[in-house]
């Protein structure tokens, strides 16, 4: 099995590090990339980090994983309350995904507590900051090991 993973990021996390930090913390997502890639050296991964504030290149990222990548982490940002069209691409990728959100929406409004992408999701990661990344990170390699063991 590949050993790329695709983040995936989506719409305001950009802005990471200057919007809402007592949410969301004041790491940018620059500094998220760094640590990711730094991570995934030692676990022997490959990684392609992306944000987009628009779904359709979300889910274009997602088909190209379809063709290369063993597994998908993805913070769909509010897209993760809004989307089928997210849910059905992540449906259609064969390998692990974990959702995650750097806050605990569960904790947040009525509105965040609904997920469409937790239907698809191998695991499902809130509230444990910009440190979900490296967590869902570690999950996702053994994931991939695990597949691997029993291929
Ligand atoms: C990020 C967002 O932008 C929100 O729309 C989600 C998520 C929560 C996060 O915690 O990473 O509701």
């Amino acid at each position: 099995m590949s050993r790329l993973v695709y983040i995936l990021n989506g719409p305001n996390l950009n802005l990471l590090g200057k919007r809402q930090p007592e949410i969301y913390g004041r790491a940018t997502l620059a500094d998220v990339e760094a640590e990711c890639r730094a991570l995934a050296g030692d676990l022997g991964l490959s990684l392609r980090f992306h944000q987009s504030n628009r779904e359709y290149e979300l889910i274009d990222w997602i088909h190209e994983a379809r063709e290369d990548a063993g597994g998908i982490v993805i913070n769909p940002a509010a897209f993760t309350h809004t989307s089928v069209a997210i849910l059905d691409a992540l449906n259609a990728f064969d390998g692990p995904v974990i959702e995650l959100h750097i806050s605990n929406v569960h904790k947040r409004e009525p509105f965040r507590h609904h997920s469409f992408v937790s239907a698809r999701a191998d695991g499902v990661m809130a509230g444990f900051g910009t440190q979900g990344y490296g967590l869902a990170l570690r999950r996702v390699a053994h994931l991939i090991d695990a597949r691997a063991a029993h291929a």
